[in-house]
């Protein structure tokens, strides 16, 4: 027979601490909103373990008196699987927020799940090292949420996204058992990889506690270009250049005018060109010495380039960076976004930006679309406005719309609950199949995560 919810939250007293077991409404409501304010409901309490011991701990209680979970990490996920749908015991991982010194040689970190990005990047570069994911939420996003979306970010360019830069995990299963793989070799071919299965699996196999990650060179020497180019194809051609001819490049970013608007309003920046441009492209290159003079080359050569503004001190880098990523904040502060992450190949990104404003005119005239994001993977980041009750609506033409364009409804942020109904635009119905039956052998009562990624 099921525990009582009052038996329950007692057993999680006993494990956590009574401090750590909030069961007031007002001490529960920041972790029941995500950072956008679109997802949001009610868990029945938010626990706080404190190491591996008392997740396990945590995770065996729920099991035992059936009690649904869902994991938070730094709250900054943007497809609502880190907050409850309702009712669900909220496991934050916050708590867990220890860090084992650097191993150089190995160019390894064992950290655990707790610990936040700018934090991460902080301890790497104190040991002369540096981390190959960067986002703009580092202050924030932790550890443990960046392995359960296998968050992108900025860098993927150079060093690929955050399930590359994991060597292994420690994870607790949906019955309390606890997984432990933070040996870190660097070649190990003993069978399933369930580290990289974990990597993107969004809280639905398991809880990650602790993870084993790959540290890459510190470059310091870094520059930043902030280039107008005349629309979606010229800053390909951009980005084709810069491919070709620098070898140190480590990001290539694009934004378009109406983010551009949003962004200076909100910011109070300056417009960055006399003239305004059909879109606007980020490039940083990044090394041991100063890179300024082969960016300065390959501009002065690209056709594509209108304008261009470089900085290679740091003030001057952080303001060009801020263009474009105070994006999500400036989107954020003139309405709930409706947010759809979207990848498709780079030969297709053109007709997909150009056709965006008709499809979702279509189904919600007073809607707006600010595209943004990763020019060099084809992932834009298309924030709706205005969309009034036609959210789901506008979802589901631009979701078909990247689907007929060969992309992916998911790039980097997961498909969550947001976008699990739409899991069979990327997937066929063999993988979802296949995904369902994982799902079922890891935790065979569902109760981690609930209704996220798979469709219901
Ligand atoms: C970024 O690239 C993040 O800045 C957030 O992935 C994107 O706010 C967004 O839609
Ligand atoms: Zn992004």
């Amino acid at each position: 027979m099921n525990s009582t919810p009052r038996d329950l939250e007692d057993e999680l007293r006993a494990v956590v601490g009574p401090a750590h077991v909030l069961v007031d409404g007002d001490l529960r409501a920041p972790y029941e909103t995500d950072w956008t304010r679109r997802f949001t409901g009610s868990a029945r309490c938010v626990v706080r373990p404190g190491s591996t011991g008392e997740v396990a701990a945590v995770i065996r209680a729920c099991a035992a008196a059936g009690a649904p979970i869902v994991v938070q990490g730094g709250n900054t996920g943007l497809v609502g699987a880190g907050v409850p749908a309702g009712g669900e015991v909220l496991v934050s991982l916050t708590r867990l927020s220890r860090v084992e010194p650097v191993d150089a040689v190995e160019a390894q970190v064992t950290v655990e799940a707790g610990v936040t990005l700018e934090r991460l990047q902080a301890h790497a570069r104190e040991a002369g090292l540096d981390f190959g994911v960067d986002l703009a939420a580092r202050s924030s996003a932790t550890v443990g949420g960046m392995i359960a979306t296998n968050a992108g970010g900025i860098r993927v360019l150079r060093h690929g996204s955050m399930r590359a830069q994991v060597a292994g995990v420690e994870a607790v299963l949906a019955d309390g058992t606890v997984l432990s793989r933070l040996g870190g070799l660097a070649k190990d071919n003993t069978g399933y990889d369930l580290t990289h299965l974990l990597a993107g699996s969004e809280g639905t196999l398991a809880v990650v506690t602790r993870a084993r990650l790959r540290l890459v060179p510190l470059l310091p020497a870094r520059a930043v270009a902030l280039v107008a180019v005349a629309g979606t194809d010229a800053a390909l051609d951009l980005l084709a250049a810069a491919r070709a001819q620098l070898p140190t490049l480590s990001a290539a970013e694009i934004f378009y005018p109406d983010g551009l608007d949003l962004v200076r309003s909100y910011a109070k920046l300056p417009a960055p060109f006399g003239e305004p441009a059909g879109a606007y492209v980020v490039l940083e290159c990044s090394a041991r010495t100063d890179p300024t003079d082969s960016v300065l080359e390959m501009l002065s050569t690209c056709d594509a380039v209108v304008d261009a503004t470089v900085a290679a001190d740091r003030a001057g880098i952080e303001r060009l960076w801020s263009y474009r990523e105070a994006h999500t904040e400036a989107i954020s502060a003139a309405g709930v976004p409706t947010k759809l992450d979207v990848c498709v190949p780079l030969g297709e990104l053109s007709a997909l930006v150009a056709e965006l404003p008709a499809t979702v005119a279509a189904v919600a005239p007073a809607a707006r679309v600010i595209p943004f994001g990763h020019l060099n993977e084809g992932n834009l980041h298309l924030n709706v406005l205005d969309t009034g009750d036609r959210a789901e609506e506008v979802t589901d033409a631009v979701l078909r719309l990247v689907a007929a364009h060969r992309g992916t409804i998911s790039s980097e942020h997961g498909v969550g609950r947001a976008k699990a109904p739409w899991l069979p635009l990327s997937r066929t119905p063999e993988e979802i199949e296949a995904m369902r039956r994982i799902k079922a052998a890891l935790d065979p009562a569902g109760l981690l995560s609930p209704g996220v990624l798979l469709p219901g």
